[in-house]
């Protein structure tokens, strides 16, 4: 029999993260996105910095965290995987064998900024050649701030079968922790679906599209029987008074990303300014450090979108809306702010939650509002002086999201919507940024490009 959890409403949850906010450490993860909170920066007696070994086997297991029966995709044999504990400037390496009998694997490190080593980002397609069946792969990273993080998979709808788990980093020996609380409790929140990741896949790439629909029920750490389709995301913008890190006051490029779901030669999907990513067989980090200019479009996505006649509550027509691998090229040590402006979906009256999460660097929420986003007045809003800085973001319905970062980790990223079934559907752009910075990729990320 599985033990079930005890909570018994969304309002008791909601009351319970409220407290955990105070209280404890919290990680929280849900409909495939996840909240970090606490990260906090201590510099490290590098002479106690060690590595963090682990030997790692992805493979499907019959598993009924909620009483129903499904295979389950595990790490050694569990689901969630292992936690890793290590201690900030650790070493972490990770041998990853794909026993999986058809599926290739990835897996990404959230939260992690990956400085130095892009190539272990972990994300299929931008980063590395996926891991494929019978493959074993060595993912090694140094985890440079305390601080609670997940990992998961980045390839397809892995994440959904259970490919997830924790990385727990604890300041180093001898320094105190930045925060006093009663109690450290890490919890992953994940959509469970009683169909297949293959089922819900077809689904979402057919001409007569299925959307994968209300999750079976909420998994807690992996257990219970919970169905809450309605929990509050953070629209908190003020740092901890303590922690308080200012963005710069200016940025020197401005993005405004218009997310908006179209139909594209029949298929539904999701696009940004009209661009829907596909990422390209060879992934693009790999295409730029080797020049292979052919691998997938040089012609970058627009900064903008048509502002002044776009009606963001109207069902859209996207006649425009295209399938793309274009990237967009970043100067190195510049600043940038991105706009998330939502819009109505294909169903009339109807705009959804999309959770945005940037790899290789945090940033500092600014500000939200409601409607079209304003150039000339809503900057006047921001938070510059006390904002929260994150890795995830909730862009509301019919709003917009204010985001800024300093463009400071050379590599090649991906900034998406962590709905895994929306980043399925096209919900993301690349950026790259400083490559030429990138030292030399170790050949084991190639495995998918021509000899
Ligand atoms: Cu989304």
């Amino acid at each position: 029999m599985v033990e079930t959890l005890p909570f018994r409403s969304c309002m008791f949850l909601l009351a319970f993260f409220l407290i955990s906010l105070i209280t404890v450490r919290l990680y929280a993860y849900k409909y495939a996105y996840a909240y970090t909170f606490a990260t906090f920066k201590y510099k490290s007696p590098d002479s106690a910095a060690k590595n963090n070994f682990s030997q790692w086997e992805v493979k499907y297991a019959y598993k009924s965290p909620d009483c129903f029966k499904k295979l389950a995709m595990t790490i050694n044999g569990e689901s969630p995987g292992p936690t890793i504990y290590a201690q900030q400037g650790d070493t972490i390496v990770v041998n990853l064998t794909n026993s999986l009998p058809t599926e290739n694997v990835a897996l990404h490190w959230h939260g992690i900024r990956q400085i130095g080593t892009p190539w272990s980002d972990g994300t299929e397609g931008v980063t590395q050649c996926p891991i494929m069946p019978g493959d074993t792969f060595t993912y090694k990273f140094v985890v440079d701030r305390a601080g609670t993080y997940l990992y998961h998979a980045h390839y397809g709808l892995q994440i959904s079968a259970g490919l997830y788990g924790f990385i727990i980093v604890s300041v180093p020996d001898g320094v105190p922790e930045p925060f006093v609380y009663d109690h450290d409790r890490s919890i992953i929140l994940n959509d469970w679906y009683h169909a297949s990741t293959y089922e819900q896949a077809t689904g979402l790439s057919s001409i007569d599209y299925r959307w994968v629909g209300e999750p079976q029920s909420l998994l807690i750490n992996g257990r219970g029987r919970f169905n809450c389709s309605e929990l509050a995301q953070s629209r908190a913008i003020k740092a901890h008074h303590d922690f308080v890190d200012k963005p710069p006051p200016r940025s020197d490029r401005v993005i405004v990303l218009l997310n908006t779901q179209n139909l594209i030669d029949g298929y539904h999907r999701w696009s940004l300014n009209n661009r829907s990513l596909v990422l390209p067989h060879t992934p693009y980090l790999i295409a730029l450090k080797e020049n292979f200019i052919d691998a997938f479009d040089q012609n970058p996505p627009p900064d903008s979108y048509d502002i002044h006649n776009y009606d963001i509550f109207s069902v859209p027509d996207n006649v425009n809306a295209t399938s793309s691998n274009a990237i967009y090229r970043i100067s190195f040590n510049t600043t940038v702010d991105i706009i998330l402006q939502n819009a109505n979906t294909m169903i009339p009256n109807h705009s959804e939650t999309h959770p945005w999460h940037m790899h290789g660097h945090d940033f500092w929420v600014l500000g939200y509002g409601m409607n079209k986003f304003d150039k000339e007045k809503d900057p006047a809003t921001y938070n510059l002086d006390d904002p929260i800085m994150k890795n995830t973001v909730p862009l509301y319905p019919y709003g917009w999201t204010a985001l800024r970062f300093r463009v400071d980790n050379p590599g090649v990223w991906i900034f998406h919507c962590h709905i895994e079934p929306h980043l399925f559907m096209g919900m993301g752009i690349v950026f790259e940024a400083g490559v030429e910075m990138v030292g030399t990729l170790p050949t084991s990320i190639m495995g998918c490009v021509r000899s």
